[in-house]
C-alpha cells in the first residue's frame, strides 16, 4: 500500500488548508464588539458621561458599559442607534448596537438636558 502514501499526503495536505481556511472564517465571523466603559460622574457641580467621545470603525459591533456613581438614576442615549437606557443609581447597565454608518453621533442623559455627554465617531474603514 507505500503506492498510494503520495496521493494521502497531498489529500492531507488540502484537508490542512481547509481547516486553516474555516479557523479564519470562524474567527472573522464571531468578532469580538469593540468595548467602552463610560462612567457618570460629578466634575465640577456638572454632571457628565466620561469619556466624551469613543472612536469606532463604521460596520463594527459596539458594546458600552454604563457605570452610574452618581446617587440618582441618569440616563443614556444615542438617537441614531435607537439607544435609550436608564442606569439606576450605583449602578451599571450594557447597550450594544452596530455602527453601521461614518458620522458623528452624540450622546447625552434624556432625563436632565444639562448632564453633559459626548460623541460617538464612526470612521470609514
Ligand atoms: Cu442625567
Amino acid at each position: 500500500m507505500r503506492v498510494r502514501q503520495p496521493w494521502n499526503r497531498q489529500l492531507r495536505g488540502v484537508g490542512s488548508l481547509l481547516t486553516l481556511l474555516l479557523c479564519v472564517t470562524a474567527l472573522s465571523a464571531t468578532a469580538e464588539p469593540k468595548k467602552f466603559t463610560l462612567m457618570n460622574v460629578l466634575l465640577e457641580g456638572t454632571k457628565i458621561w466620561l469619556p466624551s467621545s469613543v472612536v469606532v470603525y463604521a460596520g463594527e459591533e459596539v458594546e458600552l458599559t454604563l457605570l452610574n456613581k452618581l446617587d440618582e438614576p441618569h440616563g443614556f442615549q444615542i438617537e441614531a442607534f435607537g439607544i435609550e437606557e436608564v442606569v439606576q443609581p450605583k449602578a451599571q447597565a450594557t447597550v450594544k448596537f452596530t455602527a453601521a454608518k461614518a458620522g458623528a453621533y452624540s450622546y447625552l442623559c434624556q432625563m436632565h438636558p444639562p448632564h453633559l455627554g459626548g460623541t460617538v465617531i464612526v470612521l470609514n474603514k
